[in-house]
């Protein structure tokens, strides 16, 4: 038996406190996707991890807003995201929960572990306490202004301004979020990570590991050798992972989340009779897929806690960190209602269109880049119906015209023979951009071949050649190229995909990497059921949607 390489890839966990919107995919859930269809199409054992992380303020929060519990409230907003995830076309081996069993004990597990290992201590600290609400004010329960940047209505835990975790008391001019009032301090006795004391091997792993990317690593270098603050991971509050040995404390969401990516695997395993071992402790390589806002808690907190609890862990292997995505112009606000929700999104266009798009926009960088109707217009104009949907509706209504059946390749002349080079030649491109994380360019090589491939076929002009076998050919090499972009574009357009093998008449079972440029389909296959695999985004459409966001 071979044993094959795992791969083990997560995508950051979304909170289950509002409805998705374009943004949420852009840097994560949508890059782990594409590279996670790669790694399978290849045949590798590759498994992508998700989870709704279900703890912390910001459920609570939300929750008290919608005058609900935060259980009902993340029950609901669990079977949402995980009903748009599907609609996208998301593979994710497992969609978990952080509020789960696995999660729970597996957490407490950490917690255990790193305190024996002596990395964790308790301290009396003054705390914020709204004498109104009668409780303590962790994290976003306040809000006020960044102590480093000076960013207004930042919380308190994290400023999303300069991107700075923040300690408790550090926010200048606090409020309560609920009822505005100026906190008063109290003690509390709270739990404390020494992160301090990872200043070094942090640093030296860091360094060492050269899949990170450099930009990023320049700066959390910077943190870490402006001094490491150790870390508060408990919250006096009742919603979240019960602290071991205590009543009413909890750890804090960032100590439960990435556990998620652990515990979320193990109730993966569990299910399919798999060891989650083999993914974390073994000879694995591990991905998680992140945006820019979180990159302290992947680069310090999470390496931290795997060192600490000394159970085995590998350390992640990659961290593919990118930006935000405005639209048009301007930050996504659900409360300044700049917005626009993956629902509204799908009722509109295909999810194949977002994922073009959203590709197209992404590059390996903590670039922001904008989402505007326009663009996406043309884009999906210009790019996906008039370069790609054009050339594989042309060939199979050329094919349809001449018999339905894809002909034989007898006595190939030059041009042939040097668009077959091309596809072969375009596989490899591919593979080399997509193993390394390079996904737009990956994507936008695939359109280069799919524009050379248009030429081809324009300059043979098939449907003025008396010759018979001249003809055949054409089509031939042009079926080819066909059933080669329906595999290259898996990983991108899963439904286009499918879409084209169906008109193909080809089986799911042959969506292989290896069968890319080999003789698929046969020789005298029909093909079948022929339609245009994509409509244009008419301008009135773009002009009503352009309106409905400016109206708020
Ligand atoms: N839920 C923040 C976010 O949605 C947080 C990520 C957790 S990843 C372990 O960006
Ligand atoms: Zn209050």
């Amino acid at each position: 038996m071979i044993l094959l390489p795992k791969i083990l890839i997560t995508a950051a966990l979304p909170y289950a406190n509002g409805p998705l919107h374009l943004g949420h995919i852009r840097s994560t859930y949508l890059p782990a996707d594409v590279f996670a269809r790669y790694q399978r199409l290849r045949g590798r054992d590759a498994i992508y991890i998700c989870a709704t992380d279900e703890h912390g303020t910001p459920i609570v929060a939300a929750a008290e807003k919608a005058k609900t519990t935060p259980q009902e409230f993340v029950d609901a907003y669990h079977a949402k995201d995980e009903k748009e995830f599907r609609q996208l076309g998301f593979s994710f081996d497992i969609f978990h929960r952080t509020s789960s069993a696995e999660n729970r004990a597996l957490a407490q597990r950490f917690f255990t572990r790193l305190k024996e290992n002596g990395h964790i201590y308790e301290k009396e600290v003054e705390y914020a306490y709204c004498e109104n609400c009668k409780r303590f004010l962790p994290d976003r329960f306040v809000v006020g202004t960044c102590p480093h940047c000076a960013a207004q209505g930042i919380y308190s835990d994290y400023c999303e301004n300069c991107g700075r975790a923040l300690h408790g008391g550090e926010l200048k001019e606090p409020r309560c979020i609920t009822c505005g009032s100026k906190p008063v301090s109290r003690r509390t006795r709270h739990y404390f990570l020494k992160l301090s004391s990872f200043s070094e091997k942090l640093g030296t792993w860091l360094k060492s590991n050269r899949n990170l990317q450099p930009e990023v690593v320049n700066y959390v270098y910077n943190w870490v050798k402006g001094g490491l603050i150790d870390w508060d991971i408990s919250r006096d509050m009742g919603w979240g992972v019960p602290i071991p040995g205590e009543k009413e404390k909890v750890l804090y969401v960032w100590f439960d989340a990435p556990i998620g990516y652990v515990s979320s695997t193990q109730a993966w395993a569990e299910k399919s009779g798999k060891k989650w071992e083999d993914y974390w402790k073994g000879d694995s390589t591990i991905y998680h897929f992140i945006g820019k806002d979180i990159i302290y808690h992947h680069y310090l907190f999470w390496p931290a806690m795997l060192m600490g609890s000394d159970d085995g862990f590998r350390l992640p292997d990659y961290i593919p960190t990118r930006g935000y995505l405005n639209l048009e112009g301007r930050k996504f606000s659900k409360s300044k209602n700049w917005f626009v929700s993956l629902e509204d999104f799908l009722r509109e266009f295909p999810a194949d269109y977002l994922r073009y798009y959203e590709t197209v926009i992404t590059g390996y960088d903590l670039q922001d880049a904008d989402f505007a109707w326009k663009d996406f217009q043309q884009r999906i104009n210009n790019e996906l119906v008039a370069n790609l949907g054009n050339f594989i509706h042309r060939t199979l209504v050329l094919i349809t015209k001449n018999g339905g059946k894809i002909p034989e390749l007898k006595g190939p002349d030059e041009r042939d023979s040097g668009m077959l080079d091309a596809i072969a030649k375009a596989k490899e491109d591919v593979a080399e951009r997509l193993e390394r994380v390079e996904l737009r360019d990956a994507l936008e090589r695939v359109m280069a071949l799919s524009a050379e491939l248009n030429k081809y076929l324009s300059d043979k002009e098939p449907w003025k050649e008396k010759d018979a076998a001249k003809v055949g050919n054409c089509l031939h090499v042009c079926s080819r190229g066909v059933a080669a972009l329906a595999i290259l574009l898996e990983p991108f357009l899963p439904f286009t995909s499918r879409r084209i093998f169906e008109m193909l008449g080809l089986d799911a079972s042959l969506l292989k990497w290896e069968n890319i440029g080999t003789e698929i389909p046969k020789p005298g296959a029909a093909v079948v059921d022929v339609k245009p695999l994509y409509a244009k985004v008419p301008d009135e459409k773009i002009e009503e949607l352009e309106a409905a966001l400016r109206k708020g």
